[in-house]
């Protein structure tokens, strides 16, 4: 089980015969510098390769079928194998931005059979995941005309070919190119059986290709009303915070939501930095972010198809993120002030409005009642004014694109486990490793002095041995580690794992406290320590760096509760590592505690340290190991609502810190 990576050299062959600067950017070279990229990092050997067939053109006939009175559009195209340059010229002239070579019938239908073939890998169970990197592109081609490139409809084939021969009932389609796939949206407007998300530089409606139907109203049709996601961005610069929001308060809400059996991505890189089509800033890292956040779902069932992506460098660049994260490589730090800018939130609003009729997710955004309910230690009330957010997207641009920052070496023990309870040598799965090793009698007892009536002898063995886990991802040579705790000692491990933490020099935590875990008395408040506590009924706050909140009893409570805070706080605080503790009375259900763990990984490049009480079944700490490791955490179940209740504590706690971390935003502050 892996990656797969499917290509073949003949769709380098075709290319542009005459002069025409539209077209001119979509080259042969694309899929070379892609590929070269990926040889590079060593990380084509490590996917399996698979040569590229042609789809039949019964395949191509699962989107591109003729009806009584159009022309046979297949035959069409395959009729330009024979035409000379002056009949390709003119023909190409019939449709929007595309240009016809003769092997384009060659390499369109190379491109539509290598994205047949990687969803026949992914859903047969021969890899967990894949890239099909192709030429020509698919998501502008319609039923029967070509547009932007594009021929046939890879992704759009493929969606149909994975409903008819597997029998899927939910496909989720995430479009993440710069530019609308209409010729996916035509095809499954009124199918509720898809569910297609794009986002694209619009500019109201001022960019190609022109279309009123890319405006965030237009939801789908019929059956399929509220199946179409358009986001549409009506400002180039849109970077590394604008996708993350987008992802966080408009796709992946309705992803969980619709609980795709699998999910196809339209990967086009024309939205990185660099390209001359999408003048977009969001760095190559952010696509290895997008990657992670879809691992998710369906499974980890991912399959994605390369649409656009222009500026060679950018691409390949973008395009081994991609990959990389796909093999289970943890993410590289985002960089960038993690700042939303003014039009991308005006976006991201005017989405959630039109998709709130369709979404149950998004019918909890209501404006939150300032009430005096929420406990705001020594009386004094937090809420703050803030000062309006500007763009700062366009202006204030991330790092150069060559000039990467410093990235952590991969450790050598991907994730380690220490447990207290005696023989338990759980199954676990290949590549987590037991670790028995300890820091020194003595200096375990230095540190846990403060809390010396709290640790028994044999507590003091644990917490040398967790203590070590923390040493190891500290000291780069473990990625994530996870160790059960005697019972009632985790408040007091948690304290002293911490000043361990700050006693190391630019150490940022993030600690996620679930359950009856008291605030460490001590605890700095000078930002190193992000605190979060969820437990009991009530959201507390101290500061903006302390804070609790409930945990919510419903799917839909909990998903809001990891998207709309937790996540949006963890990418705003850009922490070192994380340390997930599940204290007495957590309430967390395994597969709530592995989805938790599951997608803080993302902005910690895997960085968790969790701890958990014996008490706990062993089946939890097998669930969360395997979580650390990359497996796609198990369903939470069946979606339901959020309570009245829990969307009000969730919300009063996001009026209050959205001031500090701006990422909590889901609509722009009027201007
Ligand atoms: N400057 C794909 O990325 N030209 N197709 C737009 C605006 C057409 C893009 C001109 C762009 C087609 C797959
Ligand atoms: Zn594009």
């Amino acid at each position: 089980m892996g990656t797969a990576l499917v290509y073949h050299e003949d769709m380098t062959a075709t290319r542009l015969l005459w002069d025409d600067p539209e077209c001119e950017i979509e080259c042969p070279e694309r899929l070379t510098a892609a590929l070269d990229g990926l040889r590079q990092r060593g990380l084509e050997e490590r996917c399996l390769c698979l040569s590229a067939c042609e789809a039949s053109e019964e395949e191509l006939g699962l989107v591109h079928r003729s009806d009584y009175d159009s022309p046979e559009y297949i035959a069409l195209v395959r009729k330009t194998q024979t035409l000379d340059k002056e009949e390709l010229h003119t023909l190409s002239k019939q449709y929007d931005a595309v240009y016809f070579h003769p092997d384009t019938f060659h390499c369109a239908r190379l491109a539509a059979g290598a994205t047949l073939q990687l969803v026949d890998a992914v859903l047969t169970g021969a890899v967990h995941n894949g890239l099909a990197l192709v030429r020509p592109p698919g998501h502008h081609s319609q039923r029967a005309a070509a547009n932007g490139f594009c021929v046939f409809n890879n992704v759009a084939i493929a969606a149909q070919h994975a409903k008819q021969k597997y029998g899927l009932q939910r496909i989720l389609i995430v479009d993440w190119d710069v530019h609308h796939g209409q010729g996916i949206q035509y095809i499954f407007n009124d199918d509720p059986s898809v569910l297609y998300f794009s986002w694209h530089r619009y500019e109201h409606g001022n960019f190609w290709p022109f279309l009123p139907e890319s405006d965030a109203d237009a939801v789908g049709q019929g059956r399929g009303q509220g199946f179409t996601v358009n986001l549409p961005w009506n400002q180039v610069g849109m970077g590394n915070a604008d996708y993350l929001a987008a992802f966080l308060h408009v796709l992946l809400p309705l992803a969980f939501e619709f609980d795709p059996e699998l999910v196809l991505v339209s990967a086009g890189f024309d939205s990185a930095i660099g390209d001359p089509e999408g003048q977009m800033q969001a760095t190559p890292e952010c696509f290895a972010h997008l990657t992670q956040l879809l691992q998710v779902l369906a499974g980890g069932r991912i399959c994605a198809v390369l649409e656009g992506g222009y500026h060679l460098e950018s691409l390949a660049q973008s395009v081994c993120m991609m990959v990389q994260t796909l093999l289970g490589d943890p993410t590289p730090p985002l960089p960038g002030l993690m700042v939303p800018c003014q039009s991308a939130l005006e976006s991201i609003q005017s989405v959630r409005t039109a998709q709130t009729p369709h979404w149950t997710s998004l019918q909890q955004n209501v404006a939150p009642v300032l009430s005096t309910s929420i406990h705001c230690p020594g009386g004094r009330s937090l809420l703050l004014v803030g000062e309006s957010p500007t763009c700062v997207g366009a202006e204030d641009s991330p790092s150069p694109l060559l000039d990467r920052p410093y990235l952590r070496p991969t450790p050598p023990i991907c994730t380690a486990v220490a447990l207290t309870v005696p023989g338990a040598a759980l199954a676990l799965s290949p590549g987590v490793l037991h670790q028995e090793g300890s820091v020194s009698r003595e200096e375990t007892e230095a540190l846990a002095r403060l809390h010396r009536s709290q640790f028994q002898d044999e507590d003091l063995a644990t917490l040398g041995k967790i203590l070590y886990l923390l040493d190891g991802i500290l000291d780069g040579q473990i990625r994530s580690a996870l160790a059960t705790t005697t019972a009632l000692a985790t408040a007091a491990t948690l304290d002293v794992l911490i000043q361990r933490c700050l006693a190391r020099r630019n150490q940022r935590l993030l600690c996620v406290a679930l359950g009856q875990l008291d605030r460490p008395l001590d605890l700095a408040d000078d930002g190193r320590v992000l605190w979060l506590n969820i437990q009991g009924k009530e959201a507390a706050i101290w500061s903006m760096f302390h804070f609790s909140t409930p945990l919510p009893q419903t799917t839909g409570g909990f998903l809001s509760l990891i998207l709309g805070l937790v996540l949006p706080l963890a990418y705003g605080f850009q922490p070192d590592m994380v340390l997930m503790a599940l204290g007495p009375a957590h309430g967390l259900q395994n597969a709530q505690a592995a989805l938790l763990a599951a997608m803080l990984r993302s902005p910690v490049g895997g960085r968790i340290l969790a701890v958990v009480e014996e008490e706990d079944k062993l089946q939890l700490a097998r669930t969360l190991a395997r979580a650390l490791h990359g497996e796609t955490p198990p369903s939470l179940g069946p979606f339901s609502m959020a309570s009245p209740e829990e969307i009000q504590a969730l919300m009063l706690l996001k009026a209050q810190l959205e001031a500090r971390w701006k990422l909590l935003q889901v609509a722009a502050p009027p201007s």
